[in-house]
């Protein structure tokens, strides 16, 4: 037991007890004003005659569209688009002898957690599909006060230094003449900047990855970027470097059909996350972390202070300590997921900062955004970013004050209220900032150890299997194709170049450039370098890892395939199979998955046996880029679909996108109206076909396939842009 503060709590509903002190719920109560005076016409405001002027005296009417009219608050700078969940984090793995937090202490503890995920440059009503870098931040309501992780599905940041965010936000965000495009890189100023700012080379290669378009919140690695401190009871420091490892593995869509999803279902996204912990499918992660003792700080090729860096795998494993789970949608978007604040800076006794300068520069940020998005500086009392553990201190008011501090005594030292409240001994509790000797000049410069741009973007490209580079190629080559300067693309190509000749090249080719033969030099003005402040000459450390599994998702084999929660869609027609139908949806819900059936017409197919079954989605109101496989089953009817555009179209997607086809009895038949045709007697792998409904095997197999998440191969006959 740690001997400080109190004994470990284990509530992880202590967060929902609090959340009810606020909720309000109408059902069967009276309609009122805000000042509970009841309301006899809510339909009709207060005139001089029926068709008379309105009357100023309509304190009804004036409250209500006063109301109405200050209902929006400024959206997030970056991040304005995400989607949030309640849930628990429980330990598996304690780990004291790097950590006092007191909420990593014993197996089995639980701390209430709020998780929102988010995309970065897009307004709060883009859509879900942009290719974006995603947020990953935690919430955790521990015993010892707010401990928020702030991370990025991706391990590394575009910039060194915090100074360089504006400049690297306003580039991505829409330009600022015309505020297009949005929720979109592919535009000049984005890749103006990039092409200026090689510490970026790494990043870009992540966010050019399939990383960038992910299938689900749920199947999405987290990462906490910056190196941070783990403190311990004897006040010893390790570096830490933070991970979440997600339960259904990590996996993404092709970009086509990534654009498709953007116009068939802009929530794409966050319904996936609300349907799935609505269904009970609770997402789950674990946490993971890579500790550096304080001696081995200078060990590595790279600095560990340099946000574009991260630690592979093979040099420093990752020990999982823990997992959450979200098994709860949020009851108010807006109270809860909009008015959420998180902060890197809010941690609890056992964590702490490295001198990382972008971080040192997150610090100052999170607190002074929300004084511009939720208005005051109490919005640590809202009740969703409100603690669990009781907050005591002298300060006071402000606007929107919601606490009644009691008492005189508003100061520190005092006499008059016993001079309370009071101070804690580290021994009991008391945050104390570790102790780490600084002893140097003031200087505005970055350091040497920060200046290999494209060691570790190499390392990152060569561990990608071909497919996943050649979709970073692709991805390059629409990004730079929507850049209308052309200089700004040959600079890229310079940049690119640096990280892998090929790559350069490849993508050259798609543009139809020459890659230059040395890399453009930044713009000084005629100033000359020594004259000014600013980085050192970029340079390329060969990392000591030069292939690393867990970069690559395709390679990556941490976790066991599963299709639990994965959604098939089931083509049906009047004359459909019944029971291959009916087979199917049971065997596909024993896996935890979900089959849907799709008809041409809503309401209900009539079957083979003459029985009624319900249509989920007709072929218009969806596509086959909102799931994860189709299946075809058998029975007199389905042909007459060969016929229709909206069905030929939903199945020649599917396998453009490497999805699983399972295709039963007559249902075969359906293909010979299809782009690919001619594949299906090639043994691809991906498509599943039950010659005869009695196979029963046929499920089995559909599943397996459908566990391998898309099939590759079918990329190398389809596009070579
Ligand atoms: Fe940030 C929001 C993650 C660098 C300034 N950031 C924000 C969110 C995430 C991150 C996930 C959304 C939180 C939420 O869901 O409400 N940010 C990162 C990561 C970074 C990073 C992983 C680099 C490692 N950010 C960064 C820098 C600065 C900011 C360098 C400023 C100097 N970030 C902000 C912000 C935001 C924010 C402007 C906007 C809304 C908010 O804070 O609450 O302060």
């Amino acid at each position: 037991m740690k001997q400080n503060s109190t004994p470990f709590n284990n509530d992880q509903e202590a967060k929902q007890r609090d959340l009810s002190l606020n909720k309000s719920d109408g059902t069967n109560k009276p309609l009122t004003t805000n000042q509970g005076v009841k309301v006899n016409d809510d339909n009709n405001s207060l005139k001089a005659g029926e068709r008379g002027p309105s009357l100023l005296e309509d304190f009804i009417l004036r409250e209500k569209i006063t109301h109405f009219d200050h209902e929006r608050i400024p959206e997030r700078i970056v991040h304005a688009r995400g989607s949030g969940a309640h849930g628990y984090f429980e330990v598996t793995n304690p780990i004291p002898q790097f950590t006092k937090a007191g909420f990593l202490q014993e197996v089995g503890q639980r701390t209430p957690v709020f998780t929102r995920f988010s995309t970065v440059a897009g307004s709060r009503g883009s859509t879900d599909m942009a290719r974006d870098v995603r947020g990953f931040s935690v919430k955790f309501y521990t015993q010892d006060g707010i401990y928020d992780f702030v991370g990025n599905n991706i391990p590394v940041f575009f910039i060194q230094d915090a100074t360089k965010f504006p400049d690297l936000i306003h580039a991505v965000k829409p330009e600022p003449h015309n505020e297009m495009p949005q929720a979109a890189s592919a535009h000049d100023t984005f890749w103006d900047f990039i092409s200026l700012m090689p510490e970026s080379a790494h990043m870009i290669m992540w966010v050019m990855s399939d990383r960038a378009i992910p299938r689900s919140y749920r199947m999405m690695e987290g990462f906490g970027v910056h190196t941070f401190r783990f403190i311990n009871e004897q006040n010893e420091s390790h570096f830490v470097k933070i991970h979440w490892k997600p339960k259904l593995g990590t996996h993404a869509v092709v970009w086509d059909e990534a654009l498709k999803i953007s116009g068939n279902d802009p929530d794409f996204h966050r319904r996936d996350l609300w349907e799935a912990i609505d269904m009970g499918n609770f997402p789950e992660w674990e946490m993971g972390v890579q500790i550096v003792p304080e001696a081995d700080e200078h060990k590595f090729e790279f600095d560990l202070l340099d946000p574009t860096k991260m630690i592979p795998e093979e040099l420093v494993p990752v020990t999982i300590i823990g997992k959450m789970v979200l098994n709860r949608n949020p009851d108010n978007f807006f109270a809860e997921t909009e008015q959420v604040a998180f902060h890197p800076g809010h941690v609890v006794p056992g964590i702490d900062f490295t001198n990382d300068p972008l971080l040192q520069g997150r610090l100052f940020s999170y607190t002074d955004t929300q004084l511009s998005r939720l208005g005051s500086p109490n919005f640590h009392e809202i009740p969703i970013n409100r603690s669990i553990s009781p907050t005591h201190n002298n300060q006071r008011d402000g606007h929107m004050r919601q606490e009644i501090n009691v008492g005189r005594v508003s100061y520190s030292p005092n006499s008059l209220g016993g001079d309370c409240p009071y101070q804690s001994r580290i021994a009991d509790g008391g945050f104390a900032s570790y102790n780490e000797r600084v002893d140097a000049h003031k200087v505005r410069g970055r350091s040497e150890s920060f200046s290999d741009h494209f060691g570790q973007a190499k390392l990152f490209f060569n561990s990608q299997t071909q497919t996943e580079k050649d979709h970073i190629i692709r991805a390059l080559r629409f990004e730079l194709g929507k850049v209308e300067t052309m200089a700004i693309r040959v600079r890229m190509l310079g940049i690119l170049s640096q990280i892998n000749t090929e790559l350069a090249q490849k993508v050259a080719d798609g543009l139809r450039l020459v890659v230059p033969a040395s890399p453009e030099q930044p713009m000084n003005h005629g100033v000359s370098p020594e004259n000014l402040g600013g980085e050192q000459e970029p340079k390329s450390v060969p990392s000591s890892v030069e292939f690393s599994q867990a970069l690559s998702m395709i390679n990556n084999p941490t976790v066991t395939p599963t299709i639990a929660s994965r959604k098939v869609a089931i083509i049906c027609a009047d004359g459909v199979d019944e029971q291959a139908v009916l087979d199917m949806k049971m065997a596909l819900l024993k896996e935890s998955a979900k089959g849907c059936l799709i008809a041409p017409y809503l309401g209900k197919v009539i079957t083979d046996k003459g029985g009624e079954m319900p249509v989920d989605f007709s072929f218009l109101t969806s596509s086959s880029v909102l799931f994860d496989a189709v299946y075809i089953p058998g029975g007199q009817g389905l042909n007459e679909l060969s016929q229709d555009a909206d069905v030929m179209d939903f199945l020649n997607d599917a396998y453009r996108h490497c999805k699983v086809i399972g295709v039963q009895g007559q249902g075969i038949e359906l293909l010979s109206g299809t782009s690919f045709a001619n594949k299906i007697d090639n043994g691809d792998e991906g498509i599943v076909i039950g010659a005869d409904t009695e196979n029963t095997d046929f499920a089995a197999n559909f599943i397996a396939a459908m566990g391998n998440h898309r099939f590759w191969s079918r990329e190398a006959g389809l596009s070579n842009n």
